[in-house]
């Protein structure tokens, strides 16, 4: 984008001020999809030091939320003293799907960069616990115990505590050059209970994802599981030739619901979850859904939609988000969330979230790119949107 004095002042900041010992509650998670995301594709751009060995710094940090029984990671963890823990509020100490599992791109290619297996190894032992563990009617609950491998609740969702799990599982088969068959078959399967167990279409005609509560169906959207038409787009084109189209027009309905999300607000900008019960559809019912604190998911579905198809309504309906967010979220000192997207003159949350420069904007900027800048053949985005290379070489040695 050629922010090169933006890229040099960071980098001066990476250098000398970034504090790996840092004393406080982390999320494994997050320090891994922003942190570790970041340095790597810094690295990878760049080819600076600097960034491959910060990552490698603190990829070390994270290992000892390993050591568990299962090998399942904890949620949490004190860079400083190395201490590990549940989040307080997922229920009975057990860890979330989402976060332990969106750890393996980046720990691939920790090993790839550091030439120690210990990072792939948690991943796949990861893979191993979820291969063991019964799913019911083949879908993935959000909760598992870290201790017993066991599944702690049957809550299901594409959204919020499950969704990038999902992305990883099709991301890990790409980024291996289509090598990963196990990922692949994982994904396929999971989709496949996805679609028979929560897909649904409303009265309306919109096709949407539902969350399950044991069995029980909750017939709402979060913002968050937005992303999911992007994801079956990406895995669309490596469908078997007869499933193809169904997983594009899949792609096609989920994200068309996603911008109808946004197209039935005042602001033009959507909910942060939507629901299609009692009469309403693709609309926030509860006052505690009506924000938006400047989320990717729908504009990164509008980017794979766009790069698999070239239809220009995705581009169309990219600027429409552009110009909402100049019109409502532009503030003094930069873009921020707002408290209710159906209201004429929204209030400010005065937030700009790290996800707005790292997923909505760099989404925005490649929707209306060449196809070959960040090529979708060389790159995966983690889900943080910074941008991993293709193992094209070598890569069979980290996933055996
Ligand atoms: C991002 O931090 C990541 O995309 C994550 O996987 C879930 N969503 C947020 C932004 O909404």
């Amino acid at each position: 984008m050629e922010l090169e004095e933006e890229f040099q002042e960071a980098k001066k900041w990476v250098e000398k001020s970034f504090d790996l010992n840092v004393n406080g509650e982390a999320s494994l998670f997050e320090v891994n999809i922003r942190y570790i995301g970041g340095l790597l594709a810094a690295y990878y751009l760049t080819g600076e030091e600097v960034f491959k060995s910060k990552a490698l710094e603190l990829g070390e940090k994270l290992l000892p939320a390993f050591n568990t029984p299962t090998g399942i990671p904890r949620g949490v963890i004190n860079l400083g003293s190395g201490m590990s823990w549940s989040w307080g509020w997922a229920s009975a100490g057990s860890s979330i799907l989402a976060e332990f599992g969106t750890l393996h791109l980046e720990f691939l290619h920790l090993s790839e960069l550091s030439g120690k297996p210990v990072f792939a190894e948690k991943v796949m032992n990861i893979r191993k616990v979820l291969n063991r563990v019964e799913k019911p009617q083949g879908l993935y609950p959000n909760f598992l115990s870290p201790v017993t491998g066991n599944w702690v609740q049957h809550h299901v969702s594409i959204g919020g505590l499950g969704d990038s799990f999902y992305e990883y599982l099709v991301k890990s088969w790409l980024m291996s050059d289509k090598k990963d068959s196990e990922a692949k078959k994982m994904y396929d399967d999971a989709l496949e209970a996805i679609e028979k167990h929560l897909v649904k279409k409303s009265a309306g005609g919109l096709t949407y994802i539902a969350e399950w509560r044991g069995g029980v169906l909750d017939h709402k959207m979060g913002h968050l599981a937005c992303f999911s038409g992007g994801m079956i787009a990406l895995g669309a084109e490596h469908a078997k030739e007869e499933r193809k189209q169904h997983y594009v027009d899949l792609a096609a309905e989920i994200t068309n619901t996603c911008h109808e999300s946004y197209a039935r607000s005042d602001t033009k900008l959507g909910p942060e979850a939507f629901r299609f019960d009692a009469g309403t559809e693709a609309m926030a019912t509860r006052l505690s859904e009506r924000y938006y604190i400047l989320r990717p998911e729908v504009v990164e579905s509008y980017m794979y939609m766009w790069r698999l198809t070239h239809d220009p309504k995705y581009r169309q309906w990219g600027w429409e988000v552009v110009k909402a967010l100049e019109k409502h979220c532009r503030v003094e000192a930069g873009f921020s969330g707002i408290r209710d997207v159906y209201a004429t003159t929204p209030t400010h949350d005065n937030m700009q979230q790290s996800f707005f420069l790292a997923e909505t904007l760099k989404y925005l900027y490649l929707l209306f790119c060449e196809d070959d800048v960040l090529s979708l053949d060389d790159w995966v985005f983690n889900t943080e949107a910074h941008p991993l290379p293709v193992n094209h070489t070598n890569f069979k040695a980290s996933v055996q």
